[in-house]
């Protein structure tokens, strides 16, 4: 494991995967199923919280597990203020939405993919339903010169080719939403031979009954893998700071280097700032604004938690 087989990749500073290295495929909680190379798949023990996830890789001896360096790691903070891991080594993380998603989601989905260095994208659910192409028509609007978007529907197959296409590119990437967006339909509709469990409708009304429970990995006949996760309603942020928001934030990408006057401006109130500036033209609307004011505010009080606990446990 050590030596040639670990060096650095020559230009990404990354250390490769050793070739016979396994990859965590799903998480149960006291146990995890590790996937080997050659098609092998074994259930191993772990101590519950042993700070696996789905997508980790491990070299594995009996019913020890060595996690090998991560690539990526998603991380988000749960309505409780704990810090979860979402999945480890994705390239890309794709945001489901349908009718009822929780405002907000999809921003801190996109800057926490974006700061972990996972290109995001956008799934517009259950197309089928009128309710569901208005929302999409929004979702290009706010996000078409940010992100891809499609538009699908698991049920009926509308849209799936072009994210099969998408997929088919090599990626890895997980699907995230609130409960009920259709996470697992689009699974199964994209892998025809998977029958993950599905919410009933009736389920759904009393917000917060989860139907996935566990996350697992899926490979995508025709190219690329696919995490399920067990749906939230928020997507809390983790160590996201004010320079992140500022560099994340959908819709700011094409602000040129340099258009505000002062170079850390945080788009408040400094003096010439392009972003304010967009504001008055009527080009960024008020509430995409307040949007972002809300997000950088989070992340000022994250940044300032993070200097209170460093001045506690001083390195
Ligand atoms: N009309 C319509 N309903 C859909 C579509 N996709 C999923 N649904 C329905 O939405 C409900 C929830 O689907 P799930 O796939 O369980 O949702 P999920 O996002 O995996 O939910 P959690 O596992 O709880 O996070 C089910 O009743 C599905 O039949 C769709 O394209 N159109
Ligand atoms: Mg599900």
């Amino acid at each position: 494991m050590r030596g040639s087989d670990t060096a650095k990749d020559a230009g990404t500073g990354m250390t490769p995967i050793p070739a016979e290295a396994a990859m965590i495929v799903a998480h149960y909680g006291v146990a995890v199923e590790v996937a080997f190379p050659g098609g092998e798949r074994r259930t191993v023990r772990v101590k519950r919280n042993s700070g696996h996830v789905v997508g980790d890789y491990v070299t594995v001896s009996g019913e020890t597990l060595e996690r090998l360096p991560r690539r990526t790691e998603l991380r988000r903070r749960d309505a409780r203020g704990s810090v979860r891991l979402v999945a480890a080594n994705l390239d890309t993380l794709g945001v489901v939405l349908a009718p009822a998603s929780p405002t907000g989601f999809a921003d801190r989905a996109i800057i926490a993919a974006r700061a972990a260095d996972l290109a995001p994208f956008l799934v517009v659910n259950k197309c089928d339903l009128p309710e569901s192409r208005q929302l999409a028509a929004m979702m290009r609007d706010t996000y078409g010169s940010s992100t891809e978007i499609f538009s699908v529907s698991a049920v009926r197959g509308d849209g799936l080719d072009d994210l099969h296409a998408f997929l088919a590119q090599g990626h890895r990437g997980a699907f995230v939403g609130s409960t009920g967006v259709g996470k697992s339909s689009l699974l199964n509709a994209l892998i025809p031979d998977i029958d993950l469990k599905v919410g009933a409708l009736s389920e759904y009304h009393g917000m917060g009954r989860h139907t996935t429970t566990v996350s697992t990995l899926h490979q995508v006949p025709g190219g690329g893998e696919l995490v399920d996760t067990p749906g939230f309603r928020e997507f809390g942020l983790v160590e996201i700071f004010p320079e992140d928001v500022v560099a994340h934030f959908p819709g700011f990408e094409d602000l040129e280097e340099g258009a505000c006057r002062f170079h850390n401006c945080r788009h408040r109130r400094e003096p010439g700032c392009a972003v304010m500036a967009l504001v008055e033209e009527g080009a960024l609307s008020a509430e995409r604004y307040e949007r972002y004011l809300e997000i950088l505010q989070e992340a000022e009080a994250e940044e300032q938690s993070a200097q209170r606990r460093a001045w506690k446990n001083p390195t």
